[in-house]
């Protein structure tokens, strides 16, 4: 249809952008990481959400022009940022068991002289449903370049924890839908305890997403101050050029 040949003529193109959110230590307030999101902005349309156009790609055979786009941005943009700062880039579930995603990878890497250990991929907690060998294999071998993982959506899958818990992980973000209700409701309040608890206990990091008002912040500063912070009280998404204003001063 035409969405579809819109997005694969602005892929050809390189019509799309990316927006970067940056992710917070809480207890030092100082940036680990910056997640990578795409944008497009259509020529008649405006703003699609990638939460659109995504799937679509995945339906239509354009999802390995988008995730090679987007590596190839994310990675540019991570080079010219301060060592000790992360690049996270979001990557579908299909994707990651493509057997070009490696190779993809590797060579967005070596274009752009980003050493793999800066580079995070989040995939979503459905993926850990059952076990898949393929799936486990594919980590493995992201991993073996130096590329690290997180799990994102965190609570609002059916994912095995048992499983999950074994699988070479890095960090865990909780779903922003845990965040919002604390104040209101007080058994969201104790899952997201829980689930702190828990990542803790597997020796994970953890961000906690959706942070929106100053009561979830003293709430996080108060049971977990030692988890990783993002959302939109921080900072929003922004373009790679205003994020130079967040970076740390040199002394
Ligand atoms: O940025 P926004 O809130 O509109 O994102 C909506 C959804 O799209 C989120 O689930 C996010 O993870 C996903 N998303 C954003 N950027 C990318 C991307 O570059 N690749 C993939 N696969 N998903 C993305
Ligand atoms: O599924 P994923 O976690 O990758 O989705 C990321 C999206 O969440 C980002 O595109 C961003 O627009 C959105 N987001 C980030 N911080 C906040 C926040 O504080 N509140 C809300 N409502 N959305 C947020
Ligand atoms: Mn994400
Ligand atoms: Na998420």
């Amino acid at each position: 249809d035409q969405l579809e040949s819109d997005l694969a003529e602005a892929i050809r193109h390189r019509q799309l952008t990316m927006a970067y959110q940056p992710i917070f230590g809480l207890e030092t307030g100082r940036i680990v990481a910056c997640e990578a999101l795409v944008r497009w902005n259509h020529p008649e349309r405006g703003a699609i959400s990638p939460a659109l156009f995504v799937p679509l790609a995945e339906a239509s055979g354009l999802i390995d022009g988008l995730t090679e786009l987007t590596l190839d941005l994310a990675t540019s943009s991570a080079a010219a940022w301060p060592d000790e700062i992360l690049v996270a880039v979001n990557i579908s579930p299909s994707q990651l068991k493509r057997g070009n995603f490696d190779r993809m990878l590797a060579k967005a890497l070596a274009r752009n002289g980003l050493p793999a250990q800066r580079l995070e991929i989040e995939i979503t907690e459905n993926l850990f449903v059952e076990e898949d060998e393929d799936l486990a294999k594919a980590i493995e071998a992201l991993r073996a370049l130096g590329v690290r993982f997180a799990i994102d959506d965190f609570g609002t899958g059916y994912s095995n924890i048992g499983y999950l818990s074994h699988m070479p992980i890095d960090k865990i973000k909780i779903d922003r839908k845990f965040l919002t209700g604390i104040h209101e409701d007080r058994r969201q309040a104790g899952l997201l305890r829980s689930f702190l608890g828990f990542v803790d206990s597997l020796d994970m990091a953890v961000v906690v997403e959706g942070v929106e008002t100053h009561d979830q912040l003293s709430f996080l500063a108060d049971c977990a101050p030692s988890s990783l912070i993002q959302g939109f009280l921080l900072s929003r998404p922004i373009p790679d050029a205003e994020l130079a204003t967040l970076w740390p001063k040199e002394v």
